[in-house]
């Protein structure tokens, strides 16, 4: 059976599992840690130097270690409609680079809000964990986002760069999307790109992601969550009648 080690509550761990689900390819879903579990990863893939990340997908031999990559397996092995209007390499590419632009800028400002919201971090205790050991926990959580925020550090933008790729990358969408509801015409990976985007700013709600509610004010933005009301509203519609 394939392996997808994803993270619950990543935006890029929900691209994969997004497009492998419209395809209904099977799959097993194994949560990934950070750093606890990166010896695992590392060992499971034979990526013993290369850096990782999740979304990772084992497929027998096959290893694919980027959401994109993935979303395009997933094409290949499924059935459903084709999320690539123009084939792997059409115009769905540049909607990733804008859409990683954004998740990137996004990343940013949740770093820096969730280090100081002990709830949140709370709330981050992987679900083993006893409820008597959680506040023992937050200390490694709050070591596991330090790690994240130094591995992602050097392309990272400061948080005023951040806020303004957001506001160039979403003010984008809004003028796309007042051509019609889909970015390419009909439903894909773009519209699937762009929705799970917002993520960082207007989380989509409880009935889709559900998560703790320190966790979702964390991940919420909350002047641009006001500004882009409506394109979040466009993404709750869309995961209303493409996420099953
Ligand atoms: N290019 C990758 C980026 C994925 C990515 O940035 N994943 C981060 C989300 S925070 C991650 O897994 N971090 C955990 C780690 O690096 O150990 C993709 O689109 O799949």
């Amino acid at each position: 059976m394939r392996t997808l080690y994803s993270i619950a509550v990543s935006p890029w761990s929900e691209l994969a599992r997004w497009a492998l689900d419209h395809h209904r390819v099977d799959y097993r879903k194994v949560e990934y840690l950070p750093l606890l579990a990166e010896v695992q990863l590392r060992a499971a893939t034979g990526r013993v130097f290369a850096r990782i990340s999740a979304p990772t997908l084992v497929d027998g031999k096959r290893v694919l270690a980027d959401s994109l990559d993935i979303a395009r397996h997933a094409e290949l092995l499924g059935q459903g409609a084709s999320l690539f209007p123009g084939g792997p390499n059409g115009d769905v590419v540049a909607w990733n680079d804008r859409a990683q632009r954004a998740l990137s800028a996004g990343r940013t400002l949740f770093f820096a809000r969730i280090a100081d919201d002990r709830e949140a971090l709370r709330e981050q205790v992987p679900a083993f964990v006893p409820e008597a050991l959680r506040d023992l926990s937050v200390p490694i959580v709050e070591r596991t986002f330090g790690f994240l925020s130094s591995k992602y550090r050097a392309n990272a933008d400061s948080p005023a760069q951040a806020q303004a790729a957001l506001v160039e990358e979403f003010e984008h969408l809004e003028a796309c999307l007042a051509r019609g509801p889909y970015l390419l015409g009909s439903f894909s990976y773009a519209d699937i790109l762009m929705a799970t985007a917002l993520h960082f700013v207007a989380p989509v709600g409880d009935r889709h992601r559900s998560m703790g509610h320190a966790t979702r004010e964390s991940l919420r933005d909350a002047a641009l969550a006001e500004r882009f009301g409506k394109i979040a509203a466009w993404r709750d519609d869309l995961y209303d009648r493409h996420r099953s």
